[in-house]
């Protein structure tokens, strides 16, 4: 299977993980590198320079020069003008911009203000580490996430990051995204994809806002590819983040088949052919395959690159 082509959509920090594993995997088999198609619904401004939290996570997780213990920014990152912007009262008092960090968004605003798209960014920040996959944004549009709390509405990023997900969530918005239109690229990778994967990131917050950018369901629903997902759920709880507090905003329990059910199976109208979910979960294949969905139970844990290339391979194997 050496020209075997695999599309994955992923967002920050679970992706980021399973993208390492794509790449060993993929590299095992010596297949030509994945596209990653990266959500960018929680982008934002701050400061006067573009952030995006998700593209970042992947490419200083492939580059090897990201924070695992923070689980974002840059590994053995300073905060000097982070001090000094909060010292004039700028930016968000909560949110920590690192100084190396900084170089990343100043590199990605100058060329947007030189007229780049987001794609061309994306492209220029992949060419300075060997990171083995093509990194492609959902969109060139800038598309928010908003959230609607009992405590009102807010930005995406205030309401996980400085409110830590508790004002509960009511409802997940998207502004903009009914305009906006998948990067160039987006549509074409997943048409000739031999497989596409859904990485086992939040599905409200992260795979949700790729799928809601119109032409991308449609572009999975016609692809000859076998599309499977993997299960960010491990024995009915969240591995990282506050997914279950999103999926429960939505009406979806957290189980492994309730979030396959989300996604529904391809043979109904939905996005799946198969599902990757945890062997602590494995007394739930039943109600998966009842989806239409093939379940494929495996060890989930990414605890390395190793590990997470286990699950892609059992993936690829679905
Ligand atoms: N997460 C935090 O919890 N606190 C921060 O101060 C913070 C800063 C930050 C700066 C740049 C960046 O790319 C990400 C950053 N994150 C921070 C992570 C990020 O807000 C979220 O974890 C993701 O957006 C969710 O996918």
């Amino acid at each position: 299977m050496a020209s075997l082509r695999v599309v994955v959509l992923a967002g920050g920090v679970g992706g980021a993980k399973f993208t390492l594993g794509v790449r060993e995997a993929l590299a095992r088999r010596g297949a030509p590198p994945a596209t990653v198609v990266v959500n960018t619904g929680d982008d934002l401004w701050l400061s006067g320079v573009r952030l995006q939290p998700d593209v970042d996570s992947i490419l200083y997780a492939l580059a090897g020069v990201n924070d695992t213990a923070r689980g974002w920014g840059r590994a053995g990152d300073t905060e000097r003008v982070n001090d000094e912007l909060q010292a004039w009262g700028a930016g968000w008092p909560w949110f920590t911009l690192g100084d190396l960090d900084l170089g990343t968004h100043l590199a990605r605003t100058g060329w947007l203000r030189e007229g780049a798209s987001v794609t061309e960014v994306v492209a220029r920040l992949s060419r300075r580490w060997p990171i083995g996959v093509r990194l492609l944004p959902m969109t060139d549009s800038e598309v928010d996430t908003h959230v609607v709390t009992d405590a009102g509405r807010m930005h995406f990023q205030e309401w996980w990051t400085r409110h830590r997900a508790a004002p509960a969530p009511r409802a997940f918005e998207n502004p903009g995204i009914e305009a906006a239109v998948p990067a160039p690229g987006v549509r074409e990778a997943i048409a000739e994809a031999d497989v596409v994967l859904l990485a086992p990131s939040n599905p409200v917050v992260s795979i949700g806002p790729i799928l809601a950018v119109p032409g991308v369901r449609d572009a999975l629903r016609a692809t000859p590819a076998r599309v499977v997902g993997v299960s960010g759920i491990i024995g009915g709880a969240v591995v990282r983040g506050m997914a279950d507090v999103c999926l429960a905003a939505i009406g979806v329990p957290t189980t492994a088949a309730a979030v396959a059910g989300h996604y529904g199976a391809r043979a109904a109208g939905g996005l799946l052919d198969a599902w990757v979910m945890a062997e602590e979960d494995a007394a739930l294949a039943p109600e998966v395959a009842a989806l239409g969905v093939r379940p494929v139970v495996s060890p989930l844990w990414m605890t390395d690159a190793a590990a997470s290339a286990a699950i892609v391979d059992a993936a690829l194997e679905a």
